[in-house]
């Protein structure tokens, strides 16, 4: 029988996707202005500067049952007035499916919501595993100098639900306060 190579690769120590059906994605700062409080120091910032982008590979069409997907994230350090650089976040779109999520380097908060708006925050940094149960929305902040690196895997008819969170927010923002950062309710 022939042993077949490999077809895709993960870089341990920088979390890079390479081979076949890897597919990446950015989001500018133009792209996710809303979500940030201070909408005069958003708009006064370079709306085309890259504010994270997600590798996955993308082995399943969405929504297929049974599959899963596997991903990395990388969000740039730096802040919109006093917040931090932050993803989107989201609920899956099929609410009680969960996902992991490992730091593979950079710190930073993982902000997790249930759906009465009780948000717990937890730190990461490289090593720490999350699981994130179902009904739970997800937000990485890097209040970190560097790249906050993440790798994720969750299941493929999980869904992005951007709606809710575009419509109500998270219950807290993470800011830079004196230099270090805070969890404050909005
Ligand atoms: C992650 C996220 C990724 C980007 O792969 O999709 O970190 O964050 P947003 O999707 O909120 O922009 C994940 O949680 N997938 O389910
Ligand atoms: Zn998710």
């Amino acid at each position: 029988m022939n042993i077949t190579e490999s077809k895709t690769f993960i870089n341990y120590s920088t979390g890079i996707l390479k081979g076949e059906n890897v597919i990446e994605s950015v989001r500018k700062l133009g792209d996710i202005k809303d979500i940030y409080t201070d909408k005069k120091a958003i708009n006064r910032m370079d709306q085309d500067q890259i504010a994270y982008k997600v590798q996955m590979h993308n082995t399943e069409n969405e929504g297929k049952e049974g599959g899963l997907y596997i991903g990395t994230s990388f969000l740039y350090p730096g802040r919109v007035g006093d917040e931090y650089f932050m993803t989107k976040g989201h609920y899956h779109q099929k609410r009680d499916t969960a996902e992991y999520y490992w730091c593979i380097s950079g710190e930073g908060i993982l902000l997790l919501m249930d759906e009465t708006e009780n948000t717990n925050a937890v730190k990461i940094y490289p090593g720490s595993l999350n699981y994130i149960q179902g009904n739970i929305a997800h937000r990485l902040v890097n209040t970190g100098e560097n790249i906050l690196v993440i790798g994720a895997c969750w299941p493929s008819d999980a869904g992005h639900d951007y709606g809710s969170i575009a419509e109500h927010g998270f219950s807290v923002s993470v800011k830079s306060i004196n230099g270090k950062p805070e969890v404050i309710s909005r």
